[in-house]
């Protein structure tokens, strides 16, 4: 069964308000997610050993050779996780998980300035991530282009934000600590992070 698009828990224009404009969206979701998607299904459609195998499975399996099935596989999977990491309503932590970043980080504060260097020095294109890690600690993580904790073992995502040029460049330009300041303050989806928990 061929991969499609996840369909979004919000319109395209939901999160105008909170600085993520549906021009934005239009091209993210409609026109890149939508890009990786199709060549990820023309890249299983010719390769029959591929048929049937789960997305995470494909990850995995071509993490090490990298390579367009990596980078589609990869760039689906992480965009399906940006797009519930987003929330209209976004910004207020639940109880549970800001008790689980005061005992792992100290503080919200220094969690967000944490992940807001995350992205800030990822150089190039590329994500910032909050996971659960093996050892049971929230940790931050950054990956380059279509990599990801699932593909490098580091544990599980509760948020991820996209850093790649197109995810910020026609609400902010070139300034990204500002689209990460306001991602953080306004937009991340903690309650999808907490049910991730
Ligand atoms: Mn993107």
């Amino acid at each position: 069964m061929a991969f499609e698009l996840p369909k979004l828990n919000y319109a395209n224009s939901a999160l105008g308000a909170k600085g993520m404009c549906e021009e934005t969206l239009d091209i993210h979701y409609g026109k890149h997610h939508q890009a990786y998607v199709t060549a990820l299904n023309g890249l299983v459609a010719a390769d029959a050993s591929l048929a049937g195998k789960s997305l995470e499975d494909l990850i995995k399996g071509s993490a090490a050779a990298g390579g367009p099935l990596f980078n589609n596989a990869g760039q689906h999977l992480n965009h399906s996780l940006y797009w519930l990491s987003l929330n209209p309503n976004g910004g207020g932590i639940p109880g549970k998980l800001e008790a689980k970043i005061n005992a792992d980080f100290g503080s919200v504060a220094k969690f967000k300035e944490d992940f807001k260097n995350a992205g800030i020095t990822q150089f190039g294109s590329g994500w910032a991530w909050l996971v659960l890690g093996n050892d049971g600690k929230l940790k931050i993580t950054k990956s380059p282009n279509a990599s990801s904790p699932l593909a490098t073992g580091e544990g599980k995502t509760l948020l991820v934000c996209d850093v790649w040029e197109h995810a910020y460049y026609i609400d902010y330009r070139n300034r990204r600590p500002d689209f990460l300041t306001n991602w953080l303050d306004n937009l991340a989806n903690y309650e999808y992070a907490a049910s991730q928990l």
